[in-house]
């Protein structure tokens, strides 16, 4: 599976991955009763803690407090994440490094704040999941593919619970998700039925990661089940009108047989955006085709006179949906970079009026 070098456009994505990792690693010589040190995948994340996968078992482990307290969440290890960690005899773990993340699946953390949140690290494929018969939003969609190519990550669109709509339905919903996506694969299944799964076969390589996202009640934990031959993950049954009861409430990391690795996550229905570039660029591949013969180089493809993409959205070549879109995208990443940078500022003005308080008290 061809997966491309990962490099985060962001800066601050970038700089939280590029974070030596001398920087988080604790005194090892003072770690107590350290006997031995290995290298584990995070399982499970909590406040304080981890779960780490070694040799088939999980193992809690510490966090240093310096991770605790780092105000960038980009910079705690996520579920995916490989870290070296301590074992003293007493099975005690405690985590002393993180290494750099190879991809990473990031959104916009939920509230009001520019916030990063990690969802997965490592992974290989995103799985987006959309449940028929009528929850297939090539929009939301567009959205979790972004976010998945932005990462490094090779986006593939699941259409679940195919068992419940008559084939032509499940052909008219990917002939849909294909125009608005082009160039991203979709495939339907059933979890329930086996109908279909085959289909995933392509992505289901050993030594994968794969992510699955998508919202409640779409049949995420099924299809872990189903792929483990076990009730891994439980799920859960959904109200009348086809929305889950959100049953899976942590991400979790399992091992599949066939050394596949899935990581399965609560549901999500609409992801904010968190950096842009890349993944702009892949999912909206044409627009970014067609900029390049608009008058002007830095055209906003808004009020420019000679723009080349709003002329094909005039003339029905391009879809005028995708373009509104792209502007609503892009001034999502915009916020987020403004107020990153804005948060960053205000840091600095801090950490000199401390310096500035200490000076003059003679500290
Ligand atoms: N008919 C049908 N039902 C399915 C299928 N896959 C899952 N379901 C049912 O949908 C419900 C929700 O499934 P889950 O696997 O818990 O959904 P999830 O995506 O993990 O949901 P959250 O954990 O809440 O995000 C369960 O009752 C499943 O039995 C399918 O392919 N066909
Ligand atoms: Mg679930
Ligand atoms: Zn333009």
């Amino acid at each position: 599976m061809p997966v491309r070098d990962y490099a985060p456009a962001h800066p601050v994505l970038r700089a939280s991955l590029a974070r030596p990792t001398p920087t988080l690693v604790t005194n090892i010589e003072s770690a107590p009763f350290s006997t031995a040190s290995a290298r584990l995948r995070v399982a499970a994340v909590h406040r304080t803690s981890l779960e780490l996968l070694h040799d088939g078992a999980l193992h809690a482990a510490r966090l240093p407090a310096s991770l605790i307290r780092d105000p960038d969440p980009l910079a705690r290890p996520g579920v995916g994440d490989w870290v070296t960690a301590t074992r003293a005899p007493n099975d005690d773990w405690q985590v002393t490094a993180v290494e750099p993340r190879r991809t990473a699946l990031v959104r916009r953390a939920a509230g009001e704040d520019a916030r990063a949140q990690m969802l997965a690290a490592n992974v290989d494929v995103g799985l987006l999941f959309a449940p028929l018969p009528d929850d297939v939003n090539p929009r939301r969609l567009a959205r979790l593919a972004a976010l998945a190519f932005e990462g490094g990550i090779l986006p593939v669109v699941v259409l679940s619970r195919r068992d419940l709509v008559p084939d032509e339905a499940v052909q008219a919903a990917i002939r849909e998700v294909e125009g608005y996506l082009p160039g991203v694969p979709c495939v339907a299944i059933s979890a329930l039925r086996d109908g279909g799964v085959d289909a995933l076969a392509p992505w289901l390589r050993p030594a994968t990661t794969i992510a699955l996202l998508g919202p409640s009640g779409a049949g995420k934990s099924t299809l872990v089940n189903r792929l483990a031959g076990a009730v891994v993950m439980p799920t859960g049954v959904t109200s009348g009108d086809g929305h889950g009861r959100h049953t899976t409430t942590h991400r979790a990391l399992i091992l599949l047989p066939g050394d596949v690795t899935v990581v399965d996550t609560p549901g999500v229905r609409e992801v904010g955006m968190w950096t842009g570039g890349v993944g702009h660029e892949h999912v909206f591949a044409d627009i970014a085709a067609l900029a390049t013969h608009c008058r002007f180089a830095d055209c906003a493809h808004d009020t420019e006179p000679g723009c080349a993409v709003r002329a094909a959205a005039d003339v029905g070549t391009l879809d005028p949906d995708r373009l509104a879109q792209w502007r609503e995208l892009q001034r999502e990443v915009a916020w987020a970079e403004r107020s990153v940078h804005e948060q960053r500022r205000m840091q600095r003005l801090g950490s000199r009026l401390v310096k500035e308080v200490k000076r003059q008290k003679g500290y």
